[in-house]
């Protein structure tokens, strides 16, 4: 069924996604309770559940239970959208369509990749006559997008049989995304899964930027290379590698600074301490790790660019989705990025990092 909806030339670049500029600061102005109205909610999650009660639980259960919890923002963003759009019609015509593609915006899914879920949902208008079958379509559709080849890549290479060892993780992103907190949480997950870690503090620019790895190392039984504040961070990377290939260490977390002092640029910065990496171990770093927030929603896909543009990203860990009802984003980043989305951080705990599998975040979502 054609709509004369997609004949209208639409904006592909409103909201700017690719001129969008990289945010120096994180933006915490995402308020989910204002964006949606919240009656006709699903019922949440007891509030017995591990995740509630922040004890651990990392039976496959568990794991999903806190998955679901920690995207109930975004869910019921969706879902009360869906009852919204639909509350007093009884078939999907045009405008309703043009209020789908409106939602699936504000949930940080992308306008291209809005637009192509809805040129398909209007192909099965004629079996949607309530929004319980909406929401089954679309979310058939996110499963179906998220299935591709393309995002079935391996969630921790790192753990592989054949990992290389030492395995070099280079950790990036800019100021306050997530990068050392998700460098603790790996530490101990890598650790728990029996590997030697160490973590070198190449984030030099920030004075407790040493402190806060050290506190994460030692909650992880990681073994840390750390100079003065100031450091360069480079002179860090060649001790931390160094030490790590003889030692037999199995991985090492490297830690950079999203901002640094003015006159050398971050990227330049990145690139000289990429380049260390390799004149040690030549392949390395095996995984170059970008990490994003997803409260800053579209600005994530610009970041992306400009990391991948100038020091070839690898992998994408995806801090914040418990505090936003822009959860959306995931599904943006996958459609529109050929680089895997391998963790999504969901909460400030060590376990709150999880590894990304599209059908359980498409189950946890609807
Ligand atoms: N709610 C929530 N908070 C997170 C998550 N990941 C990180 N944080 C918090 O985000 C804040 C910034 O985290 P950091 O790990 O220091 O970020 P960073 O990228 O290393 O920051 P800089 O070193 O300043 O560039 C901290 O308060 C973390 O606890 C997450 O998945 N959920
Ligand atoms: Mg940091």
């Amino acid at each position: 069924m054609a709509f004369s909806w997609f004949k209208k030339s639409k904006q592909l670049n409103s909201p700017n996604i690719d001129d969008t500029p990289v945010s120096d600061s994180f933006d915490n102005s995402d308020e989910p309770g204002a964006l949606h109205e919240e009656k006709n909610q699903e019922p949440e999650v007891p509030d017995t559940s591990p995740a509630t009660k922040d004890t651990t639980d990392n039976s496959s259960n568990g794991m999903f239970n806190r998955l679901r919890n920690r995207l109930t923002r975004t869910r019921k963003g969706l879902t009360s959208g869906l009852e919204t759009i639909f509350s007093g019609r009884k078939q999907l015509d045009e405008e309703l369509l043009e209020e789908l593609e409106e939602l699936l915006i504000t949930s940080d899914i992308g306008v291209k990749t809005s637009m192509d879920l809805i040129q398909h949902i209007s192909g099965k208008a004629s079996k949607i006559s309530d929004p319980q079958k909406l929401k089954t379509i679309l979310k058939d559709e996110i499963t179906q997008l998220l299935s591709l080849p393309s995002h079935q890549a391996i969630p921790s290479p790192a753990l592989e049989p054949d990992a290389p060892r030492p395995f070099v993780m280079l950790v990036l992103g800019v100021n306050g995304v997530g990068k050392t907190t998700t460098i603790g949480k790996l530490a101990a997950r890598y650790h728990d899964a029996g590997k030697r870690v160490l973590i070198a503090a190449a984030d030099t620019f920030r004075a407790a930027a040493g402190d806060q790895l050290q506190i994460w190392s030692g909650r992880a039984n990681a073994e840390i290379v750390r100079h003065k504040d100031n450091a360069d961070p480079a002179a860090v990377t060649y001790d931390a590698v160094s030490a790590a290939k003889a030692r037999g260490v199995d991985i090492v977390l490297i830690d950079t600074a999203g901002r640094i002092h003015t006159k050398t640029n971050l990227m330049e910065e990145l690139k000289k301490i990429k380049r260390t990496v390799t004149k040690i171990i030549p392949d390395a770093p095996h995984e170059t790790l970008l990490v994003l927030d997803a409260t800053t929603g579209q600005n994530a896909l610009s970041q992306t660019r400009m990391f991948h543009e100038a020091v070839g990203v690898t992998g994408i860990a995806l801090t914040k989705l418990d505090g936003t009802a822009k959860g959306g984003i995931v599904i943006g980043i996958c459609a529109e990025m050929n680089i895997p989305l391998r963790y999504i951080g969901i909460g400030e705990q060590v376990e709150d990092l999880q590894e990304f599998h599209p059908a359980d975040f498409t189950d946890a979502l609807f």
